[in-house]
């Protein structure tokens, strides 16, 4: 079967890095049934071949207008669809999306008329935002991580940067792979407008966001860097998890430990 991936090895290699990236999240039981969602802004990959490609589908609502997104084109998981399956086949568990003048709607264009993502707003909002801060972020992952969304169901760990302290002190590396920390937003209805707002919001100021007791948002270059983010934080849970059930609360890094990594690495917090 023909693929928009055929002749186009670096479209392909950022598509095998989301299967990849999906195959980590199933193996570490971040993505049960079709939990998360990853959508990637493949624009730069895009030729006039592509650009000429017929949609296979309706022209569908965004519920969003998002001036910034004109002319962009979107890798997205497939609503419905299992991180799982994606690992193995990309092309059949996601689509190629293409957004439409109007700034307001978008169709499919291929392989496959694979509906995207039921958290398409919220990441179309996302990329929308950094496109108009001129960053260089390309992907955005949603996924599940059990210890960190664990740590929200107690109201502590969702005050302003207590989660992001813990964590950070549990392992040096932490802060040098997460420098910005853990944003918090309190729980709303997943797919929401309400959640998508909150989740820009809090984005100006950290580059992975917890939604309360649901899971992470990420963002970052490319899906690989994400997923990286996310894993180190998960990791230092994991670390304070592990302390806890020897029997203590740990220490943590010492202040002057964390200002330590702060001037050796430059870190911005
Ligand atoms: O797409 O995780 O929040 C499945 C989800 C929605
Ligand atoms: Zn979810």
């Amino acid at each position: 079967m023909k693929s928009i991936l055929d002749n186009r090895p670096a479209l392909t290699e950022e598509v095998n890095k989301v299967a990849e990236v999906a195959g980590y999240l199933w193996q570490k039981g971040w993505a049960e049934r079709n939990g998360g969602n990853i959508t990637i802004n493949i624009t730069e990959f895009v030729d006039d071949e592509i650009r000429q490609m017929k949609p296979i589908c309706d022209v569908k609502s965004i519920g969003a207008v998002l001036p910034h997104l004109k002319g962009c084109y979107f890798y997205c998981k497939g609503t419905n669809k299992r991180m799982r399956d994606l690992a193995r086949w990309p092309m059949a568990n996601g689509s190629v999306i293409r957004i439409l003048d109007d700034c307001a709607s978008y169709v499919i264009i291929a392989d496959q008329s694979v509906a995207p993502t039921s958290e398409l707003p919220s990441h179309l909002s996302v990329h929308n935002y950094l496109i108009s801060r001129g960053s260089p972020y390309k992907a955005s992952v949603h996924t599940h991580p059990i210890e960190l969304v664990a740590m929200t169901h107690c109201k502590k760990y969702l005050e302003k940067d207590v989660a992001t302290r813990v964590l950070w002190s549990m392992i040096p590396e932490t802060k040098a792979f997460c420098p910005r920390g853990l944003g918090i937003i309190p729980y709303e209805l997943p797919s929401s407008v309400q959640l998508a707002e909150a989740t820009i919001k809090e984005l100006e100021d950290y580059d992975v966001v917890m939604w309360e007791k649901h899971g992470v948002f990420a963002v970052d270059c490319d899906v690989m860097q994400a997923f990286d983010q996310i894993d180190v934080l998960n990791k230092s849970a994991l670390i304070y998890i592990a302390a806890k059930s020897m029997g203590f609360e740990p220490d943590g890094m010492s202040d002057e430990q964390m200002e330590e990594m702060k001037v050796a690495f430059n870190l911005p917090k």
